[in-house]
């Protein structure tokens, strides 16, 4: 817990907490964590990717590996848990099996992630996708709100893209991939218990969403010859609500800005953010061909253009099913004989992972299923319990192997 409060003091903002892909604070939380790991006596380096690794070598060096972590960049004005636990989490559980290392029939490694929000580049998952071999050469391209790219960001931060190609491991390298983290919903509260087990772990989609109207004098211009694009908008984003309600999904836009922003301005454009999931991926692209077709119409009767670009897709993904008795056994271990068992409706490193190799997670409760929101809360006691059973789900998975 101290050692969530640590990185939480390491912020581009004043008043709460932000911390971006390849920014100065990352590189710095990049060292805490490196000097955590080193301190337990893990080998560490920082990949081409900008994720931060630990190594414990098992019973003999250079055995594939068991990878626990999860990521330490934020959204803006963050809470202090989503990632953070699961990484510091995961160097207590190295931490506690230094001693029984050398009965290990695997090497221990713990990652902390660099990029799974997305909030600078609008592109999410990038540190972990390139782990699993994933890294698409557009990435470098994109730029942040002051027109910098992913690749000049990157050799800013030390890194060389022409060797991104070396932060992916190779299937054999590696045993599987396990990640505790906050639920980010209200279940494992509603349900009195304090950790979960995840079935797997929900796909989303981003976009980014134009609508184009008519910037026009505010008192000279008659309804019947305005095209205001904040009323297009308005009216999509209502119908993203409703859609994802009838539906059965979830979609959120986050962000709108009307241009060119001025009160007694008609509003000529509106760029937004849409974010789509839903539990089964088929069900998620149901909603968005159906918000797709809904603003199309809707903007085309009031002489609009829409315009929706797909900015990030990751697909769902099942937990494995060793892996998940595995958790469930590291949980029962703990005294809840019967673990719950939800899906995630948040993205995680995990799903990018599961490409290369076999993934599961732990979910610890939170307070009202806060996140995303500085009001993230977990208690000591929950976060003790996650660390025995996450210890417990290793060693489950140390004796099934051997
Ligand atoms: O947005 C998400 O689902 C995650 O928290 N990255
Ligand atoms: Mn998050
Ligand atoms: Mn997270």
């Amino acid at each position: 817990m101290d050692r969530c409060e640590e990185l939480a003091a390491v912020s581009a903002i004043g008043h709460g907490i932000e911390r971006v892909h390849l920014s100065p604070e990352h590189a710095r939380v990049n060292e805490m964590a490196a000097g955590w790991m080193a301190g337990v006596g893990m080998r560490t380096w920082r990949d081409q990717a900008g994720n931060q690794w630990g190594r414990l070598e098992g019973r003999e060096p250079g055995l594939p590996a068991l990878v626990l972590g999860s990521h330490l960049d934020t959204v803006t004005d963050a809470g202090r848990y989503d990632g953070m636990l699961g990484v510091v989490s995961a160097i207590e559980v190295a931490a506690r099996l230094v001693p029984r290392a050398a009965e290990l029939p695997f090497a221990l490694e713990v990652v902390a992630f660099s990029d799974e929000e997305g909030t600078r580049f609008s592109t999410a998952l990038t540190g972990s996708f390139a782990v699993a071999g994933n890294w698409h050469e557009d990435w470098w391209e994109r730029t942040d709100r002051d027109g910098v790219s992913v690749r000049s960001a990157a050799e800013r931060f030390g890194l060389d893209p022409a060797r991104i190609g070396e932060a992916a491991r190779r299937p054999e390298e590696l045993v599987g991939y396990l990640e505790l983290h906050i639920e980010q919903g209200p279940h494992l509260e509603a349900a009195g218990r304090p950790l979960g087990v995840v079935s797997s772990i929900a796909g989303a989609r981003r976009f980014a969403g134009r609508v184009v109207g008519e910037a026009r004098h505010a008192g000279g211009t008659p309804y019947g010859k305005r095209k205001d694009a904040l009323v297009g908008a308005s009216q999509v984003v209502l119908a993203v609500e409703r859609l994802a309600v009838e539906l059965g999904g979830i979609a959120t836009v986050g962000r709108l800005q009307a241009f060119p922003g001025g009160v007694n301005v008609v509003p000529g454009l509106v760029e937004f953010t849409l974010d789509v999931r839903a539990e089964h991926d088929e069900q998620r692209d149901v909603l968005v061909d159906a918000i797709t077709a809904y603003a199309q119409e809707f903007c085309g009767l009031r002489g609009l253009g829409f315009e929706l670009i797909e900015v990030h897709a990751a697909a769902g993904v099942y937990c494995d099913a060793d892996l998940v008795e595995s958790v469930t056994a590291g949980i029962a271990a703990t005294g809840d004989p019967e673990p719950l068992t939800i899906w995630s409706r948040a993205g995680h490193d995990a799903m990018a992972i599961a490409a290369v190799t076999p993934v599961a997670m732990i979910f610890v409760r939170c307070e009202d299923g806060i996140s995303h929101a500085p009001g993230e809360k977990v208690t000591l006691e929950d976060v003790a319990i996650g660390i025995d059973a996450f210890e417990a789900t290793v060693l489950d998975v140390a004796r099934r192997r051997a």
